[in-house]
């Protein structure tokens, strides 16, 4: 008999569900028909995710950088442990406690997310931790906090999409970024609904719209006002819905009178007349969904931008009800488990916040320790790159989960921050950019080879299943922090035992607003999955929000009173073109894992610039050519693509990988001032050629 386990892939926040099946001696990946979300379905991605497990270049031994060579050689755990604790001790000694710093990833299990935030502030208390997610969907989620009072990404499951009549997709590019997904969109369309596609490049998802707007990138925020005017003027507004369930219409109103469509067209470059066609199909569709995602949301406006979209839902009476929404479409695996229970810089578990001394004295209370050895919130993501090496920054920092020298804004410059580091310590599989720079380097297991939970695009907590035991010399991530943390002088409080550690995040957990007290892992492989809040064993989950109340005081939504405002940086003469980064189907991230796999790699091997035939024109450049694309951080050189589907004053490159193709060499690092997201969707730019022809 074959052995499967079902498991789910462990890439992106669909979770997809796959079967590993034994076959061999190795692992290779199987259908899993049951399981809701996907169905079955995989993308290239998790169909190859196997590979990850059998490849050649595991890391399977910890690191260490030779004092004398410099050079990073073989050593024992024992030795590499000492090593870690030593340096973090000494760092805290020598500058204080908040000089050692936590990174961490929304790749991470809910268990290892619940334990790095509790290892920062119980056994480093150290307030100085946060993690990628920063990078990813703080702006939707601090958009979400504002208007409803609670983040889950989606409020609702994702076939609820199929049912709907309208869809304004912002920013998402999910025919390459969670392909299975589209069944819905394709079912909703089927059923005769209809798919607005904001983006501006025709991508695979905009060209199976019922209408693609093409705006300038990061005028997502006029062009949301100029709807609400157009909502207004044409007598789309739901106000039974407005006066029943919401608070502030008449400031947003009248600040949207301010966004004639001749004006929104003049600012995002969408002609009026697609704005009038946009309203009306969702104005007049009885229900409608809103989904945003990193396009909209990357921005150092993000968050305005989020609220603006939230505000045209609310203003269409199209939230609160079914199939009827705003949501964020998440991205990491654990993206949205990762930001609920603690490795985000002001927060304790269940999504509380670490400056409610109620939470603090609750979560103490569980942790036993007193309230007020927890340190208070730390700096955001970039700010504390941004602070390694300084007199009063971090000395020395743990990375489990990430790969800030590709993926963090301004890359070099943080690159070069992290060198200066007196220590660094990288948990991964692979020798990642970042990995390659640390003083040690310790050897996690993987998905397949740890239990645990992810809590996916929906709110829906699901589990993760070994199939196989990690490989020699490798450890989980909850085995290193247990060992570290018995050499900081902790013996007990953190178990290496997924499930144990578990049950700590539901009590941690509970009465918190991301409630998992009535979540077991009997009851998830029960259901597929549990969504929360859930607060008994006997609730059954909480699918659908909002539907009576929202999670407000008063239970009604916020309308908040957004402008419009230019990005942080603007073509000028000297850098004249648009630059925008994102995603391809067959890489993910910063590549450390998808670039193993030789598959994804003959689909996808290199970096890229994507350009319009227009500006390729004008600038002399011809397809295939390698270029210089230069920005005021950086500078790359990569092929271009020239294609149509492109604005003509926009470039676009993706960002998943490192050296002379790194996208963030180039990008900004201003940061929205609420969600403290960078602005990775826009930045100036200018492109040399580096050949001359004479022809
Ligand atoms: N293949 C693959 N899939 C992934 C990932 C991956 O790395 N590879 N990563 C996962 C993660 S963590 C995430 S966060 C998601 C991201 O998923 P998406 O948000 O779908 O991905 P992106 O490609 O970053 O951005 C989407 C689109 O935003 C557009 N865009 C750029 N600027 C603007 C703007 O100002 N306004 C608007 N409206 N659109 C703009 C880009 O042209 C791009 O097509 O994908 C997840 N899935
Ligand atoms: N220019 C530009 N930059 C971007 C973006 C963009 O759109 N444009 N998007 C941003 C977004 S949305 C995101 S989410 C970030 C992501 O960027 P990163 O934070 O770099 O994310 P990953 O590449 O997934 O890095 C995860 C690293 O941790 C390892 N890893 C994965 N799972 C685990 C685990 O369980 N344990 C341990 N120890 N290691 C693990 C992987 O092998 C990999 O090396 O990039 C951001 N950067
Ligand atoms: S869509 Fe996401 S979860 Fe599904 S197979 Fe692809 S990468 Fe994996
Ligand atoms: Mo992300």
């Amino acid at each position: 008999m074959t052995l499967a386990t079902p498991t789910h892939c462990p890439y992106c926040s669909l979770q997809c569900g796959l079967n590993l099946q034994q076959a061999g001696g190795a692992l290779t990946v199987v259908e899993r028909p049951d399981f809701p979300v996907n169905r079955g379905a995989l993308c290239i991605k998790g169909q190859t995710s196997a590979d990850l497990l059998h490849s050649a270049e595991r890391l399977t031994t910890p690191l260490v950088r030779d004092s004398k060579s410099g050079e990073l050689r073989p050593a024992t755990w024992d030795e590499a442990l000492d090593m870690v604790a030593a340096a973090l001790i000494a760092a805290q000694a020598k500058y204080g406690t908040d000089a050692v710093g936590v990174f961490g990833g929304g790749s991470l299990t809910n268990e290892k997310a619940y334990q790095l935030g509790k290892f920062a502030r119980v056994a480093l208390r150290t307030s100085t931790i946060d993690y990628n997610g920063r990078f990813c969907m703080s702006s939707a989620a601090a958009a979400n906090l504002r208007a409803f009072g609670l983040d889950r990404g989606l409020p609702f499951p994702l076939e609820d999409i199929a049912g709907t009549d309208c869809i304004l997709l912002i920013g998402s590019n999910l025919a390459e970024t969670m392909p299975p997904a589209q069944r819905y969109f394709t079912e909703q369309r089927e059923r005769g609904g209809s798919l607005i596609v904001v983006d501006p490049r025709a991508t695979p998802t905009a060209r199976n719209a019922t209408l693609h707007l093409q705006p300038l990138p990061g005028t997502d925020l006029a062009l949301a006002l100029g709807l609400i005017h157009i909502a207004v003027q044409k007598g789309y507004i739901d106000q039974p819905f407005i006066d029943e369930r919401t608070t502030g219409w008449p400031q947003v109103q009248a600040i949207s009178m301010e966004y004639m469509p001749h004006r929104v067209e003049r600012i995002t470059g969408v002609p009026a007349k697609q704005l009038y066609e946009a309203a009306r199909l969702i104005g007049e569709a009885p229900t409608g969904m809103v989904l945003t995602a990193r396009g909209a949301e990357q921005h150092s406006k993000g968050t305005d931008t989020v609220s603006a979209w939230i505000n045209l839902a609310l203003a269409l009476g199209k939230a609160g009800r079914a199939h009827c929404g705003y949501g964020c479409l998440t991205g990491q695996g654990n993206g949205q488990g990762g930001r609920e229970h603690g490795q985000k810089a002001d927060q304790l578990p269940g999504y509380r916040k670490i400056d409610d001394p109620v939470a603090r004295a609750y979560v103490a209370g569980v942790w036993g320790v007193d309230p007020n050895s927890l340190p208070g919130p730390g700096p955001s993501a970039y700010e504390l790159l941004d602070s390694l090496g300084e007199p009063s920054g971090v000395r020395a920092l743990l990375v489990m989960g990430s790969n800030p020298v590709i993926s963090a804004p301004r890359a070099a410059h943080i690159e070069a921050k992290l060198r200066r580091l007196d220590c660094l310590i990288v948990a991964d599989y692979f020798m990642s950019e970042t990995a390659a720079i640390a003083d040690v380097v310790l050897p996690s297991a993987q998905f397949a080879e740890e239990d645990g939970t992810m809590t996916n695009l929906e709110g829906r907590v699901i589990r993760r299943n070994k199939a196989v035991p990690p490989p020699s010399g490798s450890r989980t991530d909850l085995e290193i922090l247990a060992e570290l943390a018995k050499r900081l002088g902790h013996t007990e409080g953190f178990s290496s035992q997924p499930e144990l550690v578990f049950e700590e995040l539901r009590r941690a957990s509970a009465g918190g607003p991301a409630d998992y007290a009535g979540i077991t892992y009997a009851r998830i492989d029960a259901e597929y999955g549990v969504f929360w809040p859930c607060p008994e064993e006997s609730h059954p989950g909480t699918p659908r929000m909002f539907e009576e109340r929202f999670n407000t005081a008063d239970g009604r939504a916020r309308f908040v009173p957004v402008t419009h405002r230019a990005a942080a940086e603007e073509p000028d003469s000297e850098y004249p073109i648009w630059f925008t980064t994102g995603r391809v189907m067959a890489q993910y991230q910063s590549g450390t894992q998808t670039r193993r796999v030789d598959r994804l790699n003959e689909a996808s091997p290199e970096a890229f610039v994507e350009m319009h035939p227009r500006l390729a024109k004008s600038l002399g450049i011809t397809d295939g050519e390698t270029v210089r694309v230069i920005s005021r951080r950086g500078w790359v050189e990569v092929k271009v693509r020239i294609v149509s589907s492109i604005r003509p004053d926009l470039v676009f490159m993706p960002f998943h990988w490192g050296g002379k193709g790194r996208a963030n060499s180039l990008t900004n690092p201003a940061l929205d001032p609420t969600s403290r997201m960078p602005e990775f969707k826009l930045c100036a730019v200018r492109i040399e050629r580096l050949v001359t022809t004479t022809d």
